[in-house]
């Protein structure tokens, strides 16, 4: 298509406008046709940058090999930039707005020499609800082409819902790499040097200006920029909620259905658990989303959930026919992988794939790989963050309501993060205010190499730290108004925290996980029916002992010390949110939080045994 067949002026004028200044060679109007994929794919191919995998193992599937200075999303590089620093608060770098545009304008004059501009008209959400938003991508990328094909709604009828007038997202992305006369990428994944790359986030103006990186959620904007930290700020402005988390629905034997979303930090689980296989006869899951949700209250008065991507960007390594199969069937055609391993036979391979290398590989950086199983320090094949992009409808066990244009009302919310000691399996808030103290206080554990001073654990508050687009103290506050919003309070979903990362002291995992958290879903389950077995704790209420179904290898023992509460472990937690946490939000943290953390406090003070044995099992 051609900037004619767009009939929005204002569209049509920032088209013009982007084009004169950054120069391209030609402008190319996305359909969102599956020729147009082709022909866009058949270019990356041509300039040496996607390599067509065997269509036999993997049909219409392409590999890429980004650069190493572009592998992931680089928060160092990601600016909210509003027009007062403090609305962009503690958990977000901020530059002036005014002179953060002029750093990209000196960038971005004549960086798509030589490439082709391209339009992409998109909507987050089904093509018309009146929940989604309509995002326009110029950029000079094929593979953020393609991969926005695959990830949101692109094309005709977008375009034609955005009529004349409609108000879009504008996102402007360059690779950053300009070519000479002649010049072709051969081979090169393009993109600027690190100091040059810019993820900038305009909150007032709604715009997203992206330079210098091709990669993930630095350059699909729909993704972590619009659907999350844009949204964040319009949901604040709107009364909903954009969030980090993933919808599936769980089916009980008795065909009886509810919703669940779950946010936890990134590479913690959320593709896995969205995709689930239970383990327990006669429970089904089916996604409707593995990264991003949308929450608003429906006339009903409950909480609906929209899922708004149309595809996994799914994280590879560990990703098998055991750990997710309905992924790996997602991805088996169709699908765009970035940095894994080549085989010989043009299929690809990465560890934890579930078998051994076949022969000779060429790694994600280009060179030959043989697997050396004895040599432990021996080089990955694949990056850690290496990617697939995977249609959504491709999902053995995508819902069939997942494209509701409403959504679907959710009865609970789960939190989680890593966690080997103190958090148990599971336990849930009292209210919405008590839930969104857990959710503030997210965290998971990290390496001794990384360790923030003072306290082993990362805390990621909602799981939506890189991803709020404003002040976090106003997020939170922002929460507990959506909770006060509420018609009617017992409508409001259920708050729980998980942790599947339990181990002993011997670093053993005490919980199976994958399928096996069914478990405790059915437990959540349960719980929103009224009909589970709980006792009341001084952190929240939990299972009693024999609540949840033991999976095969889990003995009394190990239930105990999973579902145990680790008064000590969680005074240590409380000083950790009092001390290192909490205070890095300053007077914008919601004076109900701090009552949430202090009356944690109290009650686990209080339940603390005086016999001596540290169980709590005197009441005291
Ligand atoms: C993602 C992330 O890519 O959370 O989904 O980083
Ligand atoms: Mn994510």
């Amino acid at each position: 298509m051609t900037v004619n067949d767009i009939k929005h002026p204002g569209l049509v004028a920032w088209i013009n406008e982007i084009k004169d200044y950054c120069t391209p060679d030609s402008v190319y109007v996305l359909d969102g046709s599956a020729e147009e994929y082709d022909r866009l794919m058949q270019k990356a191919v041509k300039a040496g940058i996607a390599i067509p995998l065997n269509p036999e193992k993997k049909p219409h599937s392409f590999l890429f090999r980004s650069d190493p200075s572009d592998v992931a999303r680089v928060e160092k590089r990601t600016f909210i930039a509003s027009e007062k620093q403090e609305d962009a608060g503690p958990t977000n770098n901020w530059v002036d707005p005014a002179e953060l545009k002029k750093t990209l304008m000196g960038l971005y004059k004549g960086c798509m020499k030589g490439r082709t501009m391209y339009v992409i008209v998109f909507s987050m959400g089904p093509v018309g609800s009146e929940f989604s938003k309509i995002g326009v991508e110029i950029t000079d990328s094929e593979y953020v082409s393609c991969n926005m094909d695959i990830m949101t709604r692109v094309g005709k009828a977008v375009i034609e819902e955005l009529g004349t007038n409609g108000f879009f997202i504008h996102c402007l992305h360059s690779v950053g790499k300009p070519l000479a006369e002649g010049e072709n990428d051969n081979g090169m994944w393009p993109c600027a040097p690190i100091e040059k790359k810019y993820i900038a986030h305009f909150p007032e103006t709604r715009e997203i200006w992206s330079f210098g990186s091709g990669y993930g959620g630095n350059a699909l904007l729909g993704k972590k920029c619009l659907a999350l930290r844009i949204a964040t700020v319009m949901a604040r402005d709107e009364g909903w909620l954009a969030e980090h988390m993933l919808i599936l629905k769980l089916t009980n034997p008795e065909g009886k259905s509810r919703y669940v979303t779950a946010a936890f930090p990134s590479a913690c689980g959320k593709t896995n658990l969205a995709m689930l296989i239970p383990t327990i006869p006669g429970w089904q899951v089916h996604t409707l989303s593995d990264d991003i949700a949308w929450l608003r209250y429906g006339k009903d008065g409950r909480l609906y959930a929209m899922s708004v991507e149309a595809g996994f960007f799914g994280v590879v390594p560990g990703t098998s026919m055991h750990s997710n199969p309905n992924a790996m069937i997602a991805a088996q055609k169709n699908t765009i992988y970035t940095n894994v391993a080549l085989t010989e036979d043009k299929d690809v391979w990465w560890e934890g794939i579930g078998y051994d290398a076949p022969g000779k590989l060429i790694d994600w950086q280009g060179n030959e790989w043989v697997q050396d199983k004895t040599n432990k320090d021996q080089k990955p094949s694949s990056h850690p963050n290496s990617r697939f992009t995977a249609p959504a409808n491709q999902c053995p066990c995508i819902s069939d309501d997942w494209e509701d244009p409403h959504g679907v009302p959710v009865s609970a919310i789960l939190f989680g993060g890593r966690r080997p000691s103190t958090i148990p399996l599971v336990h849930g808030a009292r209210t919405w205010t008590h839930g969104t103290f857990l959710g503030s206080i997210v965290g998971s554990e990290i390496t001794a190499a990384a360790l923030d001073a003072g306290s082993g654990i990362r805390r990621d508050p909602m799981a939506m730290k890189p991803f709020i687009g404003y002040n976090a103290g106003d997020y939170f506050k922002h929460w507990l108004n959506v909770g006060k919003a509420a018609k009617d309070q017992s409508l409001l979903p259920r708050i729980f925290y998980v942790n599947w990362f339990r181990k002993t002291a011997e670093g053993k995992w005490l919980w199976p996980g994958y399928g096996d958290n069914s478990r405790v879903l059915k437990w959540i389950f349960e719980v929103c029916d009224g009909t589970a077995q709980t006792v009341d704790t001084p952190i929240g209420i939990m299972p009693t002992l024999d609540a949840i179904d033991r999976p095969e290898g889990v003995t009394e023992e190990d239930m105990k010390e999973l579902l145990n509460v680790d008064i000590d472990g969680w005074l240590r937690e409380v000083e950790d949110i009092r001390k290192n946490h909490y205070p890095i939000f300053g007077d914008k943290l919601p004076k109900e939080l701090w009552a949430q953390l202090d009356s944690l406090e109290a009650d686990l003070k209080a339940a603390k045994c005086d016999c001596g044995c540290g169980c709590g099992c005197c009441g005291k």
